[in-house]
C-alpha cells in the first residue's frame, strides 16, 4: 500500500487548492494511476483500520442490483446514508434549521437511519438511492451488463471489450436528484496468462476517506470475478479523473503517513462458489489483518 501513502504525501505536496460542489475545499490533481498486484496480498490498508464489512456488503448490495440504502443500514453499514438523509432534509424544508454536521444534524441523522431499518414504507419512499451502481451494472437501459462481461471473460478473453459502465449519460440528472452520479464511472477486465486484472476509471476520488474503501472493493470484485470464470487475480489498476483530499482531512492524513506500514492481510473466499452471483457474507474470510487504529474524519456531503 506504499503506493495510497504516496498519493496521500502527493496530494499534501502539490494538490492545488479548489472549491468544490460540498462547499468543504479539497487539495486536488487531475489523473493519476496506481497499481496492486493482487499476488502479493489483499490491498486493505494497515495504517488504519478499514470497515471491511462496510465494502463487502457494500459490493453484495451492487451485484444484486439493489439502490435502496435499506439493506446497508440493516447489515451496520452507514456509509451511503447522508446522501438520503440530506434529501429528506430538503423535502421537508429541514436543511436550512439543521446545518450540516451540526449536533442537532447528528441526531436527526440517527432518527432518520433508525426509520429506514423499521419503517417498510418510509424505506421505500426515502431509502432510494436513485439509479446508481447496482441498477446500471445489472440493468442499464435493459441490459445486465455484469452478466454479459463474466460470460464474455469466459467466450472470448483476449477481448478488448470487456467494460461496465455505470455511467449512463441519460440517467445522470435523476441520480444527482437522490444521490449523486457514480464516482466509479467504468471498469475493464483483461486476460492474460489465466489471470484476471481489473482497471477501474474513478472520475472523483475522496482519497482519504474513499479511495481506500474503492481500492479494496474492486480487488474484491476482481477476485470473486476471478473465480466465477476460473482464472487467477492479476492486477488492480486505479485511475483518476479528479483525486483529492478534503481540507478537513488534512491534519487525518498527516498521522496517517506518520504509522508504518505493515504486511498486507489475505482474503480467502469461499472455493465452493462458482459464480460472483452466488456469493454471501459468510464467504469471506480475511486472514492477518493487524492494522494501527481507526482515524475518525467526516464525510463530505
Ligand atoms: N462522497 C464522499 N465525499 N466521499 C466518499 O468517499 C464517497 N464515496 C461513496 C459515495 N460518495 C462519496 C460512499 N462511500 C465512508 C466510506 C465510503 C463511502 C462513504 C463514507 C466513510 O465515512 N468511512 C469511514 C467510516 C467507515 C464506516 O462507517 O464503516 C472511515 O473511517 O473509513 C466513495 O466511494
Amino acid at each position: 500500500m506504499e503506493q495510497y501513502h504516496q498519493l496521500l504525501q502527493f496530494l499534501l505536496d502539490d494538490g492545488q487548492y479548489r472549491e468544490d460542489r460540498t462547499g468543504v475545499g479539497t487539495y486536488s490533481h487531475f489523473g493519476y494511476q496506481m497499481r496492486f498486484n493482487l499476488q502479493e496480498g489483499f490491498p486493505l490498508l494497515t495504517t488504519k483500520k478499514v470497515h471491511l464489512k462496510s465494502i463487502i456488503h457494500e459490493l453484495l448490495w451492487f451485484i444484486a442490483g439493489d439502490t435502496n440504502i435499506r439493506y446497508l443500514v440493516q447489515n451496520g453499514v452507514n456509509i451511503w446514508n447522508e446522501w438520503p438523509f440530506q434529501k429528506w432534509l430538503s423535502d421537508n424544508e429541514l436543511d436550512e434549521k439543521l446545518p450540516k454536521y451540526s449536533d442537532e444534524w447528528k441526531k436527526a441523522k440517527k432518527e432518520f437511519v433508525e426509520k429506514i431499518k423499521t419503517d417498510d414504507q418510509f424505506a421505500q419512499k426515502y431509502g432510494e438511492l436513485g439509479p446508481v451502481y447496482g441498477k446500471q451494472w445489472r440493468d442499464f437501459n435493459g441490459t445486465d451488463q455484469l452478466k454479459w462481461v463474466t460470460e464474455e471473460i469466459k467466450r472470448n478473453p483476449n477481448s478488448r471489450r470487456l467494460i461496465v459502465s455505470a455511467w449512463n449519460a441519460a440517467e445522470i440528472e435523476e441520480m444527482a436528484k437522490a444521490g449523486l452520479p457514480p464516482c466509479h464511472t467504468m471498469f475493464q477486465f483483461y486476460v492474460r496468462n489465466g489471470k484476471l486484472s481489473c482497471q477501474l476509471y474513478q472520475r472523483s476520488a475522496d482519497t482519504f476517506l474513499g479511495v481506500p474503501f474503492n481500492i479494496a472493493s474492486y480487488a474484491l470484485l476482481t477476485q470473486m470475478v476471478a473465480q466465477g470464470t476460473g482464472l487467477k487475480p492479476g492486477e488492480f489498476v486505479h485511475t483518476f479523473g479528479d483525486v483529492h483530499l478534503y481540507s478537513n482531512h488534512v491534519e487525518q492524513a498527516k498521522e496517517l503517513l506518520s504509522r508504518d506500514i505493515k504486511p498486507l492481510p489475505t482474503m480467502k473466499l469461499n472455493p465452493e462458489v462458482k459464480s460472483v452471483f452466488d456469493f454471501k457474507f459468510d464467504d469471506f474470510s480475511l486472514e492477518n489483518y493487524d492494522p494501527w487504529p481507526a482515524i475518525k474524519a467526516p464525510v463530505a456531503v
